[in-house]
């Protein structure tokens, strides 16, 4: 057994930390965090967390600092650091948009010819503008971009959108989606032997806690006639299992279905002759 530790690391306060630090609690990994705390070493899985302003997370994963890191999509694509992708973790999810004043009347892209556009995200948004063969001027600033067509710094802005309430309370309205965000886990890309062993581990923990959260387990109660019918409407992780109750003629059905087909799953069931259906959540889904 090595003594190599894999060092990962998560935004200390914001957006991203407290479902990261859900994550890797999901995944059976204990650590310390919250507080002035900036690392924390696991007691029961080779790994060091450090915890980080999230703009300064890609680059100690290039340097080789951090081996992991986890990040928004958006930081990651506008400052283009040489890193691994390694999966889409599935929270933080925004998008990177344009927007304009309310009372502006707005027909295609066309309307940001020759205008100019206050944002954080120069590289996504003039990258996006150059794809759509329009010529705008982007004025970069790193914050409160809301403002900037009210006090007539530029005419409209490209900022993250995720509820659209800021945009809202600024006067504004989203016209066009530039660029979909979520967190992702990073890595760096010349990990030695030891560590890609530890990474396979803790990817394999994160699809397990994410094939559950995308799932639920059913049971369920048939008559004997019906069971043909709802058997072929219950995937299952292999298939169904089939268990006889203590009435004559009816069986106890346990399935998993996925989250995304959940109700009409359900609604098919009941019209099949399912009864006393139970969904309860599942906590992890190992393969
Ligand atoms: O201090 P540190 O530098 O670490 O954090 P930060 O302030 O730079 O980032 P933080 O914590 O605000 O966001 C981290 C990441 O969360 C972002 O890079 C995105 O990937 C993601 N994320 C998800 C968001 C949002 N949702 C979001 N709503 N990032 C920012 N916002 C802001 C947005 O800039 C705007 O001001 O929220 C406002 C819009 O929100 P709605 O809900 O009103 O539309
Ligand atoms: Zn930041």
């Amino acid at each position: 057994m090595s003594n190599t530790n894999i060092r990962i690391a998560v935004q200390k306060s914001g957006r991203l930390s407290d479902d990261s630090l859900k994550l890797f609690k999901e995944c059976g990994i204990k650590f310390e965090s919250g507080g002035s705390k900036l690392r924390s070493i696991s007691s029961n899985f080779p790994i060091e967390f450090l915890f980080l302003r999230d703009d300064d997370i890609p680059g100690y994963v290039e340097d080789g600092v951090a081996d992991l890191g986890v990040i928004g999509l958006n930081v990651l694509e506008e400052n283009k650091k040489d890193v691994e992708i390694v999966k889409e973790l599935g929270f933080s999810k925004c998008r990177l948009s344009l927007a304009i004043p309310r009372n502006e009347i707005y027909t295609d892209l066309s309307y940001f010819e020759g205008k100019s556009i206050a944002t954080s995200y120069p590289n996504l948004t003039n990258n996006f503008l150059k794809s759509q063969g329009v010529n705008a001027h982007t004025h970069e600033i790193s914050g409160s971009v809301e403002i900037a067509p009210s006090i007539g710094l530029a005419e409209g802005i490209c900022d993250i959108v995720s509820t659209g309430g800021t945009l809202l309370s600024n006067g504004l309205k989203e016209v066009a989606e530039v660029f979909k965000s979520q967190a992702v886990l990073i890595s760096n890309k010349s990990l030695s032997p030891d560590k890609k062993i530890l990474l396979d581990k803790l990817t394999f923990r994160i699809d397990s806690v994410q094939r559950g959260q995308n799932a639920k387990y059913v049971v369920l109660n048939a008559e004997e006639k019906n069971l043909d019918k709802i058997i072929a409407l219950l995937p299952g992780m292999k298939s169904p299992s089939r268990v006889p109750l203590a009435e004559n003629g009816w069986y106890s059905l346990h399935s998993v279905i996925s989250e995304n087909d959940f109700w009409e799953i359900i609604e098919s069931l009941r019209e099949a002759g399912a009864q006393g259906i139970l969904v309860l959540p599942i906590e992890k889904m190992i393969l």
